[in-house]
């Protein structure tokens, strides 16, 4: 069952309860899944073409090494990663030559399944029953942080009818603060913000106290992306979150990190630096339309452990969807 934004977040009433969307009857929550899968396949269109032409070209063949070693290839250069492509292919292989899968379609079937159990990673809902909940974004610059935020304040406010602040301590850059100012005034919420140059854990203390004050349900917290040195950057990352949790206990609750699908293994790399320097609870796959590159979330969820919450597949305010592994995986290779 594809997961719908009313999956994703855990409230503490009814979705769609104060205002937001309400729940779909069966037949019409079945039309609007078969629309989100369609328009998933065209986001994934790049990767799918790559692996569809070496799938049919493989495993609708004679079954031998040289199957094996191409569909291997093919994964890996939809970035996959090494070491997930190699489980799944041996497994599959295995399968196959003791008999247990016979047939090119039923092969691509398992390879779907397959596909799908790496790409889940523990739990991948994110938790909005704290007063308010705290959410940290953090990320190179340029992965998409503001305009994840962006969305999903758009999300928060007018589809589950939730009051979110947002903080702008992205304070390295001015027009970040702009740029953060534009994505509040389309969700319509408050956003925080504090001098060029000035003191990032300033603003995200502030946002969390006028979350607080104002009885917000939800603060977003845009963070830099780059400083001088890698070092600085992951100090700031800690102060904020310390900050954050001075004003609010338990908090940032959730942290999530952008990493752009485009720079494949390079993002998977960054994703890396950043968890060993902040915890992160979840990652959110920006930029999966336009690239081949799109088997990143598989080597992400295998080798980080860390759970994909949400893709970015476009620029507009809907392009941001919940990510589904099972809708992922027959996106990249069903027929
Ligand atoms: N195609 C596409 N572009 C995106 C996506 N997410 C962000 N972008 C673009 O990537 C650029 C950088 O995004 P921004 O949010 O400013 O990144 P930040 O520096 O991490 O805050 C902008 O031009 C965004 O419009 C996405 O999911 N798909
Ligand atoms: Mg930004």
């Amino acid at each position: 069952m594809a997961r719908d934004w009313n999956d994703v977040f855990i409230l503490d009433r009814e979705p769609g309860a104060a205002g937001g969307a309400p729940v779909a009857a069966e037949p019409v929550a079945r039309e609007r899944r078969r629309g989100l899968l369609r328009r998933l396949r065209e986001n994934l269109s790049k990767t799918r073409q790559a692996l569809q032409a070496e799938v049919q070209a493989t495993l609708f063949d004679t079954l031998d090494d040289e199957t094996w070693e191409r569909l291997e290839e093919a994964l890996i250069m939809a970035d996959v990663g090494a070491r997930t492509t190699a489980e799944v292919v041996e497994r599959l292989e295995r399968e196959a030559t003791s008999g247990q899968v016979e047939g090119g379609e039923a092969l691509q079937a398992r390879l779907v399944e397959l596909l799908a159990e790496q790409a889940a990673a523990g739990d991948g809902r994110i938790d909005l029953r704290h007063a308010p909940t705290v959410v940290m974004v953090a990320g190179v610059n340029g992965t998409g942080k503001t305009t994840t935020i962006g969305k999903l304040a758009w999300h928060l406010t007018r589809e589950q009818g939730l009051r979110v602040v947002l903080g702008a301590a992205d304070t390295f850059r001015a027009a970040a603060v702009e740029q953060l100012e534009e994505w509040g005034r389309r969700a319509g919420c408050e956003v925080v913000t504090g001098p060029a140059g000035g003191d990032p854990g300033s603003v995200a203390f502030e946002a969390v106290r006028l979350g607080r004050e104002e009885g917000a349900d939800v603060v977003i917290v845009d963070t830099a992306g780059r400083l001088h040195t890698q070092d600085d950057l992951m100090a700031e990352l800690a102060k904020v979150r310390r900050v954050i949790s001075k004003q609010l206990d338990g908090a940032p609750h959730e942290t999530l990190l952008t990493v752009d699908a485009t720079t494949g293994q390079n993002g998977l790399r960054q994703a890396q630096l950043f968890s060993e320097a902040t915890p992160i609870s979840g990652i959110v796959l920006t930029k999966l339309d336009g690239t081949a590159k799109g088997g990143i979330a598989l080597a992400i969820a295998r080798e980080l452990a860390i759970p994909v919450k949400l893709i970015g597949v476009g620029e507009q305010l809907d392009d941001l969807r919940p990510f589904d592994p099972d809708d992922y995986a027959q996106a990249l290779l069903a027929p």
